[in-house]
């Protein structure tokens, strides 16, 4: 089987590439990433030439066309993914996203090729911290964010292509990943490095908006179980029941990095910031039988404090310049 993994270098779909190689190696990969500011090619560098790197965008449509024809499977992570950089300028977002995956989907229509769409459950908009409801594929889509309006473009194409020219395609929205090499301006990594700096962890707004924790393996093996069995044109959500709020996730980092609990302060808040993100991932469980690896949220935590304090060389070139962005967002310390 040959699969082309677009986004592939980034966070989650490195370690895709990672956990396809130790878990499937009979499996040909071919990554097809941009290596745009989120990703300078580094995290796949441990696996040498075992995989093939394509540096090209993802609204090349020669390239992708071309590369499209010599795959069995894509797997679609590439996208714009930061919901800050969204606010700031949205156009890459537009383009990568919308643009991007409108590209794969008529490649894979021209070439009769399999398609899993990576999505988020950032598409659903958010719930209110009390309400016991969680995200299920029934839900509306009502995204808020430039970045969330565009991934819900993404998966509406996807379904349209899906409906209107029988693309062979699966949907996946899943909740926040966390894990190694994640990029240091998300919000876990941001807040280790922190740590590692002596700095401050920084919490927006009041600190209590809720999302739901997934480590990036488990993400990833529900990929792998709905490329395997999902029945095509369905959407699928995935989540590990990990919900907490901000403020306990950096007492958390702060508990494995050994610092005071207190090491925080309040910041600007987001605009438009989502307060909760909760998932009901029960079609999964129960119509494929995926289920996570990693029950404790505080020890897959403590794994991911313990590699980014050992793979400082990895993160420590993006630490200074996500910072710079960041206070020149405007972002201050407020009161609380
Ligand atoms: P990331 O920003 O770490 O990685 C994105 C990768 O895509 C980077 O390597 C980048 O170079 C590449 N890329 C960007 N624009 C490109 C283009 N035009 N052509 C080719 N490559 C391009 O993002 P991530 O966190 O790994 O997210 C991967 C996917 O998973 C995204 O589709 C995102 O919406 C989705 N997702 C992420 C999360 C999360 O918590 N991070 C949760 C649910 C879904
Ligand atoms: O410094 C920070 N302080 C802070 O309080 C940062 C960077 C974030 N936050 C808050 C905002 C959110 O409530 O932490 C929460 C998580 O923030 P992000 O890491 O930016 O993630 P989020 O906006 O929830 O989106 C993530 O999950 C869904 C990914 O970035 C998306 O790609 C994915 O679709």
């Amino acid at each position: 089987m040959r699969i082309l993994v677009t986004g592939g270098a980034g966070f989650i779909g490195a370690n895709f590439v990672h956990w396809t190689r130790q878990h499937r190696p009979e499996v040909e990969v071919t990554v097809l990433d941009a290596l745009t500011y989120a990703s300078d090619g580094s995290s796949l560098a441990p696996l040498g030439d075992a995989i093939t790197l394509v540096e090209g965008d993802i609204t090349d449509a020669a390239l992708v066309d071309r590369l499209v024809a010599d795959s069995d499977l894509v797997v679609h992570f590439a996208a714009e993914s930061h919901n800050d950089n969204s606010l700031v300028d949205p156009s890459p977002f537009l383009q990568t996203n919308v643009i991007g995956t409108y590209t794969i989907l008529e490649a894979v229509r021209r070439h009769g090729v399999r398609l899993h769409h990576v999505s988020t459950d950032e598409v659903y908009g958010d719930l209110a911290l009390d309400d016991p409801a969680r995200f299920t594929e029934d839900t509306p889509y009502n995204p808020s964010s430039p970045y969330s309006s565009t991934k819900a473009a993404s998966d509406l194409l996807v379904r349209a292509w899906v409906r209107s020219f029988g693309v062979q395609a699966t949907l996946s929205n899943c909740s926040n990943n966390y894990g190694p090499y994640q990029h240091v301006e998300k919000f876990i990594p941001r807040q280790i490095t922190n740590g590692i700096d002596g700095l401050p962890a920084k919490l927006y707004g009041d600190g209590l908006n809720v999302r739901d924790w997934i480590h990036v393996d488990d993400h990833n093996s529900a990929v792998w179980t709905i490329i395997d069995k999902g029945r095509l044109g369905e959407t699928y959500l995935i989540g590990a029941d990990g919900e907490q709020n901000n403020k306990q996730v950096v007492q958390a980092i702060l508990r494995a990095l050994g610092q005071p609990e207190d090491s925080y302060e309040h910041v600007t808040d987001r605009p438009g910031h989502d307060l909760r993100y909760a998932i009901d991932s029960t079609k999964l469980r129960t119509e494929l039988g995926w289920a996570p690896q990693y029950a404790d949220f505080d020890e897959g935590l403590k794994a991911t404090v313990a590699w980014y304090r050992d793979n400082e060389a990895w993160w420590r070139p993006m630490k200074d310049r996500t910072e710079a962005k960041y206070a020149a967002a405007g972002e201050a310390v407020t009161a609380r």
